[in-house]
């Protein structure tokens, strides 16, 4: 019988079969892989064939993914983690205070989304409690991402000012959620379906941080057709399986310059006559961005990329 995973805790599964049974599952014996070893056999989102019983069933089959994403683990730096599997668009979710996410950190993820080739939508969170300034910061931080052509919404979960528009965004899709803990990704679904009243915390006052309240992934069918995944926040993103010389393939408002640079290597760092920097000295690419480009270029933990 075909299923979809909507829960894994690594060991354990819950999966809705085709005929809408919600069924407990686990991996007995030896799994038919179509897909890379290194990755998690099972993730939520997968389709697979399953043995049922009465009350539980045993998965035996994992079908290739469409696509998947990966974050690689806080500790074991080497580790591929994939979050999840045949996703039509990530919605990342972004606050300006509690918790403040930082661009190099969005940017890091969009990288990511970009190189598996899932749509990534900036999902603007809290605007309740923004004063003029940081509203202003969250207007300017708009504007660059609108420019390169991302999806941008301002929401609410407290107000509901914004909530349709998430509602239309993620209807007939499978969306995966993801952002920093504490910017409000379970509220957000809380407020979308109500009656899976989803966990949520408070931000701890000492730290104006999340608590990762969310501990595993798991999906949710929405009452007007499609899922949507939560995710525990995320503290660290790697990136993972792009090689230096590529990276700026995934900047894509960078990307189309770089036909331009003098040089046909151009690494976009120190050559001269350099479209890019050309670009961010008249303003047309953002600093904050070509910023994030360096940083994950130059960071060490990132040396194991070939
Ligand atoms: N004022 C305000 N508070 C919000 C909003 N959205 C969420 N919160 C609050 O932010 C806190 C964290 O929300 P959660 O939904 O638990 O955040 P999360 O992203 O799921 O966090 P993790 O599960 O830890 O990754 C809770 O106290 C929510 O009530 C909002 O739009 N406005
Ligand atoms: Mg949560
Ligand atoms: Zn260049």
């Amino acid at each position: 019988m075909l299923a979809i995973v909507l829960k894994s805790t690594g060991k354990n599964f819950v999966v809705k079969t085709i005929n809408g049974k919600i069924l407990p599952c686990n991996i007995r014996g030896k799994l038919r892989l179509t897909i890379s070893k290194s990755t998690n056999p099972v993730v939520v989102g997968d389709w697979v064939e399953i043995d049922e019983n009465e009350t539980s069933g045993n998965i035996t089959f994992v079908k290739e993914r469409k696509n998947y994403i990966v974050r690689r683990s806080v500790n074991l730096s080497r580790q591929n983690h994939v979050i999840a599997a045949n996703l039509d668009q990530t919605c990342l979710i972004i606050t300006i205070i509690r918790p403040e996410t930082n661009t190099e950190f969005i940017d890091r993820y969009l990288c990511t989304a970009q190189a598996y080739k899932i749509p990534a939508v900036l999902v603007f969170n809290k605007i309740d409690i923004y004063n003029a300034q940081q509203s202003e910061l969250l207007n300017n931080l708009k504007s660059v991402y609108c420019n390169i052509g991302y999806k941008c919404i301002c929401v609410s979960a407290k107000t509901n000012e914004g909530i349709e528009n998430f509602r239309q965004l993620l209807s007939k899709k499978v969306s995966l959620i993801s952002g920093n803990s504490g910017v409000g990704k379970s509220s957000l679904i809380n407020c979308i379906e109500p009656d899976y009243n989803l966990k949520v915390a408070e931000i701890s006052e000492y730290h104006l941080k999340g608590k990762h309240t969310t501990t595993f992934s798991e999906m949710f069918e929405l009452s007007n057709g499609g899922y949507i995944v939560d995710t525990p926040g995320i503290k660290g993103f790697g990136i993972i399986n792009i090689g230096n010389e590529e990276l700026f393939h995934y900047f894509p408002e960078m990307f189309k310059l770089t036909a331009n640079c003098q040089y046909y290597n151009c690494t976009h760092t120190h050559e001269p006559n350099c479209a890019v920097k050309n670009a961010v000295v008249s303003g047309e690419v953002a600093e904050s961005r070509y910023h994030s480009y360096l940083n994950i270029l130059f960071d060490e933990n990132e040396k194991h990329r070939t």
